[in-house]
């Protein structure tokens, strides 16, 4: 999908490698549709003819897919659509919490779900999660090493990355002072007044309190509650110049004008600065470090049609297919034999592949057991003020 020049990355390629160098919408119901019967009980699929479907005997009518927003190619669902005569239906959430909410407020319908590394585990230990089965999963074998058997879920019994990225600072160059660097551009009261009612944050409390204990040289997993006492000052004295807390649109606000920089995810930012060459838009992890996350497929124990949904895991670590989505996404796929299909100037952008050994300070966000809490008491203590 890198359309245009690549004179828009200029500066989010050129600040990203220094930088490494030196260191909701709510979502919608479950949907209604999405309630039929197991995948055996179905029958009437159409008969399958591609290898990329599993046994066709055993696909359902129907699969319901609940994902980040902007985190698929929509021409992939369609392909899966035609190849497998499986219809997706597909919906969108903003965080995290929000898909933990939605599982546990009972929706039963959903057969593929995007839980993050620490969302894993805290949903295996909730027994959310219904164990893969490989055997459909063959194409687990072209993820890279570095993104399997991770501690948030030994052995992959339970999820299949996806995607993965960092978070970071996307700005308008040609609207800010200077281009930021540190996370004290969003922090610093001084610094933050002067764009004032111009600066976005992410509606999401592990990321947002994590920046900002990052900003005090804390980590984004700090138990310490004097450490999450004063990220909760460093953020209740900024909130007078954040615009909103959002994690869905933050940087269309920049493109719009609406903001000059926001905290977000790499990928949300490549768009922008791919779609906007003529803009001077760019994308920064700043010296402290911040987030580094993996986004998993996983299927929630209550799933009514599990077999597709393996199979589609599988459509979806297909190589080609895999290279489908980071193209469109601008998301780092972990899926290596995708790599061959991915445009040179994607895999050799800093800030959409970052270097695995070179991350500096990232860290990945832990599930922080009952600590988790204190995070919650605290966010819900800053959007209320
Ligand atoms: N638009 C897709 C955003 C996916 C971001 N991943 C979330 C990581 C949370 N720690």
């Amino acid at each position: 999908m890198i359309k245009g020049s690549l004179k828009g990355w200029w500066a989010f390629l050129v600040v990203a490698m220094l930088v490494l160098a030196a260191c909701a919408p709510a979502p919608a119901a479950a949907p209604a549709a999405a309630e039929p019967a197991g995948d055996a009980s179905q029958g009437d699929a159409p008969a399958a003819t591609s290898e990329r479907c599993g046994d066709s005997s055993q696909l359902s009518d129907s699969i319901s897919f609940y994902n980040w927003g902007d985190y698929i190619d929509p021409d992939v669902l369609t392909m899966f659509e035609e190849e497998c005569g499986v219809k997706v239906i597909y919906d969108t959430f903003s965080s995290n919490e929000d898909l933990l909410a939605k599982l546990q407020g009972g929706a039963t319908g959903y057969d593929l779900i995007v839980p993050s590394d620490y969302m894993v585990a805290i949903m295996i230990q909730l027994g959310l999660l219904k164990e893969l089965d490989h055997a459909n999963i063959p194409n687990l074998a072209n993820i890279n090493e570095q993104f399997r058997d991770a501690p948030y879920d030994p052995g992959n019994k339970y999820s299949v990355p996806f995607m993965w990225g960092t978070a970071g600072i996307g700005y308008d160059a040609d609207k800010v002072t200077t281009p930021p660097t540190s996370l004290a551009a969003l922090f610093d009261p001084a610094q933050a007044k002067e764009y004032a009612g111009k600066i976005s944050l992410l509606n999401d409390a592990r990321e947002t309190i994590g920046a900002a204990l990052k900003y005090l040289g804390y980590s984004v997993n700090s138990t310490d509650p004097a450490q999450l006492e004063e990220a909760k000052q460093v953020l209740l004295a900024v909130k007078p110049y954040i615009l909103t807390f959002d994690s869905d649109t933050y940087s269309d606000l920049v493109v719009s004008g609406e903001t000059v920089m926001g905290h977000g995810w790499n990928g949300g930012f490549a768009v922008a600065i791919d779609e906007n060459p003529d803009r001077n838009l760019g994308f920064v992890i700043p010296q402290e470090g911040l987030t580094i996350f993996v986004d998993t497929l996983a299927i929630p124990a209550s799933a009514p049609n599990p077999y597709t949904a393996e199979v589609l895991i599988n459509f979806l670590h297909e190589p080609e297919i895999a290279a489908m989505n980071t193209t469109a996404v601008l998301y780092p796929t972990p899926n290596d034999a995708a790599l061959e299909f991915v445009d040179e100037a994607i895999k050799n952008n800093p800030a959409i592949f970052p270097s695995l050994d070179d991350l500096g300070n990232t860290e990945y966000i832990h599930d922080l057991g009952e600590v988790t809490q204190l995070y919650e008491r605290i966010w819900t203590e800053i959007k209320a003020q």
